[in-house]
């Protein structure tokens, strides 16, 4: 059998496992980098998603993890008297009752309730959104901020430590899988330029004054639904590294995607850059949804924060051109290498735009 119908094979079988019968249709769907996500519709539209397990290796730790969450949250907004249809991803089991269904070939699948009435978007449309963004990527964290972190399973180790992603750029440019070490040296040289920056927030927990605390760690303008009328944002998504964190990398890695002028795989270097009327907005949306429970080391690492998640995620993407593209998706030829050249330009941006980024954190203050 070829590979196209294996896969069609085990798509029906987990159509099959949830739903007992065959869909309307069911259609790849959204921009993520890790899993496979396609839209069933039946009477109802739902989200089907292959889950990656070379990353999340332990996919029944992860959905309880997800379950964990989710009915917490749920159970918040209840009490509050919130719109319960649409706060948060909703669960829906395998016929047999079970969360997950493992197909024949090994494969994970899974499946949510579809957020009606909403869009994701890739790129902001107006400043205001950005800032309702901040504010509820900051409520997320409050709203998980008495859930008990011990409770939680780590689902991708190390995921934000950076000194580690920093080493493990400097593996993959000593194994040099792809052959493609030559070719990134000015890429490698700037992400060595600054090893000892990357110690930064590692030191700063490790001397007590940063603390752990329940984060998203994935917080890009794609992970968070807005209301299809509104505009403003209904639902965050993407629970799969909710994990122990620093809340000052939730902030930074919504400005490293959100506030960049360009795309995140720009390849056109000079229309990269830090927009700080967005960094501005979301910083004020985010010390809202955060309601005050922000420390002064974490205010005043907060513009750290934003070029820490830029740098990593530009090491990351640059790790993984020199591995041969085994962990993001990629959709064109030198994918990683474009995300991790456009990551280091606004990076450098950042770095000449710290003092801006520090004083309009102190007005907001
Ligand atoms: P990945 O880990 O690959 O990024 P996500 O879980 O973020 O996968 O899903 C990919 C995209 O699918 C999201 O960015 C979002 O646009 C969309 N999406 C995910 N879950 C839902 C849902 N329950 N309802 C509507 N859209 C969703
Ligand atoms: C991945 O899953 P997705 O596409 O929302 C990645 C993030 C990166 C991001 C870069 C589990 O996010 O860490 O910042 O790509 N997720 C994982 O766009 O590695
Ligand atoms: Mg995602």
């Amino acid at each position: 059998m070829t590979t196209e119908n294996k896969n069609a094979r085990y798509i029906n079988d987990a159509l099959r496992a949830f739903f007992g019968k065959k869909p309307t249709y069911c259609i790849p769907y959204g921009n993520g980098h890790i899993n496979d996500t396609f839209l069933v519709v039946l009477q109802k539209r739902y989200i089907l998603q292959r889950m990656n397990t070379s990353i999340f290796t332990k996919p029944y730790e992860l959905m309880e993890n997800i379950l964990g969450i989710t009915s917490h949250m749920l159970s918040k907004a209840a009490m509050s008297g919130k719109d319960v249809s649409r706060c948060t991803l909703i669960v829906i089991p395998a016929i047999d009752g079970n969360s997950v269904f493992r197909d024949e070939g090994g494969n994970y699948w899974r499946v949510f309730e579809f957020v009606e009435s909403t869009v994701a978007r890739e790129k902001v449309e107006h400043t205001s959104d950005f800032e309702a963004c901040g504010e509820a990527f900051g409520q997320f964290q409050q709203l998980l901020s008495d859930y008990p972190a011990d409770k939680l399973h780590v689902t991708i180790e190390n995921f934000h430590n950076t000194p580690w992603r920093f080493e493990n750029l400097l593996t993959a440019e000593k194994k040099n899988t792809a052959g493609r070490a030559e070719e990134v040296a000015p890429e490698l040289e700037f992400a060595k330029a600054r090893a000892e920056f990357c110690k930064t927030l590692e030191n700063a927990y490790a001397n007590g004054t940063l603390p752990l605390r329940v984060t998203h760690n994935d917080t890009k303008l794609n992970n968070i639904l807005f209301d299809a009328t509104t505009g403003q944002p209904v639902c965050v998504v993407d629970l799969d590294t909710v994990m122990p964190g620093y809340s000052v990398n939730d902030f930074g890695d919504s400005i490293r995607f959100g506030a960049n002028t360009a795309t995140e795989d720009e390849t056109d270097l000079s229309k990269v850059s830090l927009d700080l009327e967005l960094f501005e907005a979301y910083a004020k949306g985010f010390l809202r949804g955060c309601n005050g429970s922000l420390t002064k080391t974490e205010l005043a690492l907060l513009p750290i924060g934003a070029i820490m998640m830029t740098l990593e995620c530009g090491m990351r993407f640059l790790t993984d051109y020199l591995d041969g593209d085994v962990y993001f998706k990629i959709h064109r030829d030198k994918h990683n290498l474009d995300r991790a050249r456009c990551q280091f330009a606004l990076v450098a941006d950042m770095e000449r735009k710290l003092p801006e980024m520090n004083a309009i954190i102190e007005r907001l203050n």
